[in-house]
């Protein structure tokens, strides 16, 4: 019996964080805790690069491609906007998505740059509204020892500080910061314990947009 999906709707559940914050391998852990336990489940990840606004994406996290600030914005909204329908429809179906980025760091991200805020979440409103969000908290000096940055146009400290403060000033009632810098472990088990209760929560309640 596959749980999440007795009649009832899967959970959006959206992890956020600075570049390194530890979210990549967090999606990976609690999405194979999720179907270990038989919970209908999927990872994703915005950017999802596959597509080919994906590839133009990719192309300017490179520094093979210039964009205007407002260009790229779009285009990673753009990005979010074409997995919509998809989404929607396995949601409705009772697959959960583990989500690895969203709406929060395009906003974060490019208000980081000086686009004006509520400019930067226009093109947002309309997608589906996450049922959770959890913030890796870890500060951007931590984040910088972690092995290095890959070299992509943003993993620079001065500017991943810019980003955490955007961050902070989008939290809201669907937040959940926990510590990052909490060994990996511990942090795997509050995600697990975030997400199952999230899971079980939104049962009853239909989805919203942003
Ligand atoms: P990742 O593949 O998760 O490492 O993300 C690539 C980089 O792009 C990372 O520095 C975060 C940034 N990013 C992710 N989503 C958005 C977005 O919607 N807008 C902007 N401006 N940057 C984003
Ligand atoms: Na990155
Ligand atoms: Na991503």
């Amino acid at each position: 019996e596959t749980l999440g999906s007795k009649g009832g709707r899967g959970a959006l559940v959206v992890l956020e964080g600075l570049d390194r914050s530890g979210k990549s391998s967090q999606c990976a852990r609690l999405l194979s805790f999720l179907k270990g336990k038989g919970y209908d489940a999927e990872g994703w990840r915005f950017p999802d690069r596959a597509t080919s606004v994906g590839q133009m994406i990719s192309a300017y996290l490179a520094n093979e491609s210039q964009l205007d600030d407002r260009t790229i914005h779009l285009l990673f909204s753009a990005n979010r906007w074409e997995k919509r329908a998809l989404m929607e429809s396995k949601l409705v179906s009772g697959t959960t998505l583990i989500v690895d980025r969203y709406s929060y760091s395009g906003v974060a991200f490019s208000a980081a740059k000086g686009l004006d805020i509520e400019w930067c979440k226009a093109p947002e409103n309309g997608l589906i509204a996450p049922d959770l969000v959890i913030y890796l908290d870890v500060q951007p000096e931590k984040a910088a020892e972690r092995g290095g940055y890959g070299g992509e146009r943003y993993e620079k400290i001065e500017f991943q500080k810019k980003v955490a403060e955007h961050y902070h000033s989008l939290r809201d009632l669907t937040w959940k910061v926990v510590d990052g810098s909490l060994p990996m472990e511990t942090v795997e088990e509050k995600l697990r314990d975030l997400a199952t209760s999230c899971i079980q929560e939104c049962q009853g309640k239909p989805l919203t947009n942003l």
